[in-house]
Parts: C-alpha cells; sequence; structure tokens
C-alpha cells in the first residue's frame, strides 16, 4: 500500500466523520447544544460589562442601581438601549414567596407601584394593566418578575390592578377600559400594556413600549408550545398607544365569561385599519402559572355569535359605551388597586355592599364614571 493512497484514505474518512457530525447537529435536537456551544464562545468577549448572559436572575445586578444625588430636573435621558439588558431568565415559583419579600427586592418601587430609573430620564412611560379577581398567588409572582424585568428596561412605569367587585361573571375587556381611563386619568401614560396576571415573561428584550401598530407581545407561551396558536390571536399580553386604544374604540364591553374577547380584540384592530406588531418567538416568551377555569368565569356560548357581529358592534360597544362604579383606589407599595362595579349583563346597577367578596372602603364615597365620548377621554388626559 503506498503512502499517498493511505494519505487518501485519512482525508476521505475524516471528511466522512464531519459530514456525519454536520448532519447529527442539524438535527433539531441537537440544536440546543449547538447554541451552547456558541454561548461557551461568546462568553469570553462579553467581558465585565453587566450585559453578561449567563447571569439569569431576574434580579441580578439590579442592587447596584441606587438613588443619585443628582437633582431629579436635570438628569441626562437614558440611553436608547438599556445597559441592564440580559436576554432569558429563570422563572420559578418557589411557595414560600411574600409580597413583604418582593417590596425588599424592590427598594426604588414608590406608592402605587411607580419606578423611573433613578439615574436617567427614561423615553417611555408605560402603564400596566392587569384584570384580577380571586388571584393572589398568581400576583405576588407576577409583581415578583414584572417590577424588576421593567427596571432592567429602564422603563418610567406603573402597575394597575382592576379588580372587579362581587361574584358576577366575570369581564376581562371591560376591566381593560376601565383600566385604560383611570390610568390615563393619573398620568399621560404614552403606552398601555394590557397583561393577564398568570403570564410571566422569560427575556428582558422583551421591551414593554409601544410600535406603530398595536403589539400582540405573548406570541411564544409554554402552554402553546411556544408558537403562536393562530394568525390573529391577541389574547395574553398586548400593547397600544393611548391613540391606538381610542382609534379601536378600546375594548368590547359586553364579553361576561371566558373566551371570545381576545379575538373580538383582535378583529377590532384590523377593522379599525391597523395591523398587528409582535416581538419575535424567542424574546416574546412567556411562562403561564397552571390554573383551572375559574368559578364566576365560565365559557361564554354567546361568543362565536358575538364575533360574528364584531364589524357591525364595534364602532357602538367600547370606550364610548363604557359604564362603571370605581368602589376604591388604594395606592399599595407595590401596585395601585382599583376595585370596580362593572355591572352585569343587564347593565350598571348600584353596587351591593352585602356582596360577600366585596370590600370597598366605607369611608370614601364611591366615585361613578358613566362618560360616553371618546373626546370626553381625551380632554381628561390633556
Ligand atoms: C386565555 C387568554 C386570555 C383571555 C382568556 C379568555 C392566554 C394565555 N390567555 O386565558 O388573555 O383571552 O383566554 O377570556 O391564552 N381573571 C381573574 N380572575 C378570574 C378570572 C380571570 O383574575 O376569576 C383574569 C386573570 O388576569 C387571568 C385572565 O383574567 O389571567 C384570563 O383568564 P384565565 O387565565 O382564566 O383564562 P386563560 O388562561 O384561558
Ligand atoms: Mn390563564
Amino acid at each position: 500500500m503506498s503512502n499517498l493512497q493511505s494519505k487518501w484514505r485519512y482525508l476521505v474518512m475524516i471528511l466522512g466523520i464531519q459530514l456525519v457530525v454536520m448532519a447529527l447537529l442539524s438535527r433539531e435536537g441537537y440544536q440546543k447544544r449547538v447554541t451552547y456551544f456558541f454561548r461557551i464562545f461568546r462568553r469570553g468577549d462579553a467581558g465585565g460589562s453587566v450585559r453578561n448572559q449567563t447571569v439569569r436572575d431576574v434580579y441580578a445586578n439590579l442592587s447596584l442601581l441606587t438613588k443619585g444625588l443628582a437633582n431629579e430636573d436635570s438628569l441626562p435621558y437614558c440611553p436608547q438601549k438599556s445597559p441592564l439588558i440580559n436576554g432569558p431568565f429563570h422563572v420559578t415559583f418557589p411557595s414560600g414567596l411574600t409580597l413583604a419579600q418582593v417590596e425588599r427586592k424592590n427598594p426604588l418601587v414608590v406608592r402605587g407601584g411607580r419606578y423611573r430609573p433613578p439615574n436617567c430620564e427614561s423615553h417611555h412611560r408605560t402603564a400596566i394593566i392587569i384584570p384580577h379577581r380571586n388571584r393572589e398567588q398568581h400576583l405576588k409572582f407576577l409583581l415578583y418578575y414584572l417590577h424588576p424585568f421593567l427596571q432592567r428596561q429602564q422603563l418610567n412605569y406603573g402597575i394597575y390592578i382592576i379588580h372587579q367587585a362581587g361574584n358576577y361573571t366575570f369581564n376581562r375587556a371591560k376591566l381593560m377600559n376601565v383600566g385604560f381611563r383611570e390610568a390615563m386619568r393619573e398620568e399621560d401614560w404614552d403606552c398601555l400594556f394590557f397583561h393577564d396576571v398568570d403570564l410571566i415573561p422569560e427575556d428582558d428584550r422583551n421591551t414593554y413600549t409601544c410600535e406603530a401598530h398595536p403589539k400582540h407581545a405573548a406570541i411564544a407561551m409554554d402552554k402553546f408550545g411556544y408558537k403562536l396558536p393562530y394568525k390573529m390571536y391577541f389574547g395574553g399580553v398586548s400593547a397600544l398607544t393611548p391613540q391606538q386604544y381610542l382609534r379601536m374604540n378600546g375594548f368590547p364591553n359586553n364579553y361576561w365569561g371566558w373566551g371570545g374577547e381576545d379575538d373580538d380584540i383582535g378583529l377590532r384592530v384590523s377593522l379599525s385599519g391597523m395591523l398587528i406588531s409582535r416581538p419575535s418567538l424567542t424574546v416574546g416568551r412567556y411562562k403561564m402559572i397552571k390554573h383551572k377555569l375559574d368559578k364566576g368565569n365560565e365559557e361564554n356560548p354567546r361568543r362565536f355569535n358575538m364575533l360574528a357581529k364584531t364589524r357591525h358592534t364595534w364602532r357602538n360597544d367600547g370606550m364610548n359605551s363604557v359604564q362603571y362604579e370605581v368602589l376604591s383606589r388604594e395606592y399599595l407599595p407595590l401596585y395601585t388597586n382599583i376595585t370596580v362595579n362593572v355591572g352585569t349583563q343587564k347593565g350598571l346597577q348600584p353596587f351591593n355592599s352585602k356582596a360577600p367578596t366585596q370590600a370597598p372602603s366605607p369611608v370614601k364615597q364611591p366615585e361613578s364614571h358613566v362618560e360616553t365620548s371618546i373626546s370626553k377621554v381625551r380632554s381628561t388626559n390633556s
């Protein structure tokens, strides 16, 4: 056997092995490992900066943020891209967590769940609107993750819990309309995030700011195998500017119980001539805390009939027709709680103070809000 021949044999063998390895690596099951290797290589060039992908705690480095001595009026603008952004973080649900612990972890959050970056002026003012009833456990976990998540993005933000009073059937979309009006009453927010209480973001590159078109943020959820279930899906977490919200007349008020309202909202986006914008599948990732269907939020059997009529109803049902009664407004350390009587399918009746789940302050007189024109909303906010 000549020397040259055996060299050729070697070469062919090596090439063959390389081909097999490449074929294996490109198979889906190996992709994770490939990304892992790339990460190891990248680790070196991250240097000593805060932007270190290997740190995967949502609170990492946040304790370095302290209130500076600078005059609040003369703060420089924050950089376009926050240096605290880190990418994916771990989401787990430790059973012993308390609200007091969440407060301690977030020393710069002030009364009502408000925050602004201590050392720079944010470019963005974002309100988070969360419809809620009887999900205290989920709320605690959401607050634990959402506060540091938003701080990493250097946002000026506020968190509003819109709590439906009483036992009557839940109405998620109407609570969002209430949240919109009540939040805008307090501050000139430039973006509103409408957020299920049980959805925890998993990547801080999913920025909670608005786009040129209404944004659907919860594009990849564990519940749906981290894929979009269908093209028009608009459930979970969405974001609109006040102008976009009013252009589609807000959300519908008449979806009582589970389902349909998210598709109605998606339809309104296109009926009012807008498109849906979305983050990428890698960034718009969420974990949904596992739960059963709540008592008082049974499937809405009318939803398909209602959806078939959305194109005729959206202009008359929404922000221009919403009726409700605020029962209390509490500025708690981690959020603003607004308890509201949204009435029933028959309309808005005075709230029955003997209902067992409702706990408005007996001292305050309820404020009633029965406003009917969009221009009126605009004028209260300007
Ligand atoms: C899906 C959508 C949700 C909505 C709903 C249909 C996802 C991740 N989310 O959620 O956006 O369109 O279907 O209505 O696919 N809630 C309470 N207390 C209650 C009932 C509801 O606080 O008793 C709130 C809470 O914020 C909750 C949200 O309403 O996250 C949606 O209700 P759900 O979580 O029971 O419904 P789900 O997970 O099927
Ligand atoms: Mn849910």
